[in-house]
C-alpha cells in the first residue's frame, strides 16, 4: 500500500501567497495573521514539497526591507534545499493597477508594470527559476465602451516582446507563461481561456520563449473542459507550468484544495499529466479556507499533495485494470491515434473504401462502461 507521503522527487510546489493568503476577501477581513515567508519555506519543506513560488511582493509579507527580506529568503532556501521553479509579478494589488498594467490606459503605468517585472526577473534568474508567469488579472474591463481591446492586444504583445527581448540580452534560462482567466477581479479579463492566450502567442516576436500556465478554477469559471484545455496545450507544445486546484463549476474563483471541487476532473487530469507528456512541477496555487486557522493552513497545503498522490495510484490502477483496457479497446481509443490515410493515400483512395454508414451508425462506442469503470476506480471499489 502507497502510504501517499510526498517527497521532493513528486515535484509538488506552492505560491507564498497560497498558504500566506490571509483570507481578506471583498465582504471581510483577514481572518489569519501574516505569514513569514520563512516560516513557510521550512513547514512546506518539512511536509514534502519540492519548492515554492513568489510574487515580487510576498517576500515583503513581514520584513518590509527587500534586501533583508531577500537575504532571509535565500537562507531559508539554503537551510531546506526548497527549489525556486517559477515566479512572478503583482500586478494587481496596488491600486495603480486599477485599469491594468501591460495594457493600462495610462500609458506611464504600462511603464511602470514593465520596470516593476524587469526587477523581479532579475531575482526570479538568480534563484534559479525556469519559468516566469504572467497572470494579468487586472487586463481587462467592466465596460466595453473603456477599453479598445485591439489596442489593449497591441500593448500586450509589446509589453511581452520586451520582456522576451530582456531577457534574451540577460542570458537568462526562463521562458514566460501566461495564466488566463474570464473574470474576477476585472468584469472581463483580457485572454479569458487557454485558447485566447494560445493565440496571442503565436503573435509575437518570439513564440517559443511564451507557454502557459492554465489553472484548474479559472477554466473550470468559464464552464469550459480544463483536462482537454490542458491536452490541447500539450499538444501544442505549451504547457510550461500549471496552477492546480479545485472550483465547483462557474461561479466565483473558489480556489479550493485540489480535489475538492470538480474530483472526477481531477482524476482524469492527474492521469494525463502522469501520461501526457507534462514534466513540470506540480504547483499548487489555491487558499486555505477563511474559516481556517493557522495550524489548519499546514493540514490544507497537505490535502493538497496527498490528493495528488492518491489520484495518481487511482491512475495507475485504472489503467492496469485488465476489464479497463479491454473497455478501451471496444470503446477503439486507440484507433483515434492512427492517421485517418494511410502512408502514401491522398484523397482520391477516399473513393475506394466498402463501408456502410448504416451498419457503422448502428454500432455503438460503449463509453458508458468506460466511465463506469473510471468512476468506480475513483470511488475505490474496484484496483
Ligand atoms: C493571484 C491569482 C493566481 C495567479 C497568481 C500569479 S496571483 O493569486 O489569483 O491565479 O496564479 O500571479
Ligand atoms: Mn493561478
Ligand atoms: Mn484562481
Amino acid at each position: 500500500m502507497t502510504a501517499f507521503t510526498p517527497t521532493p522527487d513528486d515535484r509538488f510546489t506552492f505560491g507564498l501567497w497560497t498558504v500566506g493568503w490571509q483570507a481578506r476577501d471583498p465582504f471581510g477581513d483577514a481572518s489569519r495573521p501574516p505569514l513569514d515567508p520563512v516560516e513557510s519555506v521550512h513547514r512546506l519543506a518539512e511536509l514534502g514539497a519540492y519548492g515554492v513560488t513568489f510574487h515580487d511582493d510576498d517576500l515583503l509579507a513581514v520584513e518590509p526591507d527587500r534586501d533583508k527580506a531577500i537575504a532571509a529568503f535565500r537562507k531559508a532556501l539554503d537551510e531546506t534545499g526548497m527549489k525556486v521553479p517559477m515566479a512572478t509579478t503583482n500586478l494587481f494589488t496596488h491600486p495603480v493597477f486599477k485599469d491594468g498594467a501591460f495594457t493600462s490606459n495610462d500609458r506611464d503605468v504600462r511603464r511602470y508594470a514593465l520596470r516593476k517585472v524587469i526587477r523581479n526577473i532579475d531575482l526570479a534568474a538568480s534563484l534559479g527559476a525556469k519559468t516566469y508567469v504572467c497572470w494579468g488579472g487586472r487586463e481587462g474591463a467592466e465596460s466595453d465602451a473603456a477599453k479598445d481591446v485591439r489596442a489593449a492586444m497591441e500593448r500586450y504583445k509589446e509589453g511581452l516582446d520586451l520582456l522576451c527581448a530582456y531577457v534574451r540580452e540577460r542570458g537568462y534560462d526562463l521562458r514566460f507563461a501566461l495564466e488566463p482567466k474570464p473574470n474576477e477581479p476585472r468584469g472581463d479579463i483580457l485572454l479569458p481561456t487557454i485558447g485566447h492566450a494560445l493565440a496571442l502567442i503565436n503573435e509575437l516576436e518570439h513564440p517559443e520563449m511564451v507557454g502557459l500556465n492554465p489553472e484548474v478554477g479559472h477554466e473550470q469559471m468559464a464552464g469550459l473542459n480544463f483536462v482537454h484545455g490542458i491536452a490541447q496545450a500539450l499538444w501544442h507544445g505549451k504547457l510550461f507550468h500549471i496552477d492546480l486546484n479545485g472550483q465547483h463549476g462557474p461561479k466565483y474563483d473558489q480556489d479550493l484544495i485540489f480535489g475538492h471541487g470538480d474530483l472526477k476532473s481531477a482524476f482524469f487530469l492527474v492521469d494525463l499529466l502522469e501520461n501526457g507528456g507534462y514534466d513540470g512541477p506540480r504547483h499548487f496555487d489555491y487558499k486555505p479556507l477563511r474559516t481556517e486557522d493557522p495550524e489548519d493552513v499546514w493540514a490544507s497545503a497537505a490535502a493538497n499533495m496527498r490528493t495528488y498522490l492518491i489520484l495518481k495510484e487511482k491512475s495507475r490502477a485504472y489503467r492496469a485494470d485488465p476489464e479497463v483496457r479491454e473497455a478501451l479497446r471496444a470503446s477503439r481509443v486507440d484507433e483515434l491515434a492512427q492517421p485517418t490515410l494511410a502512408a502514401g493515400e491522398t484523397w482520391t483512395d477516399l473513393a475506394g473504401d466498402d463501408f456502410d454508414p448504416e451498419a457503422a451508425a448502428r454500432r455503438g462506442f460503449h463509453f458508458t462502461r468506460l466511465n463506469q469503470l473510471a468512476l468506480e476506480h475513483l470511488m475505490g471499489v474496484r484496483g
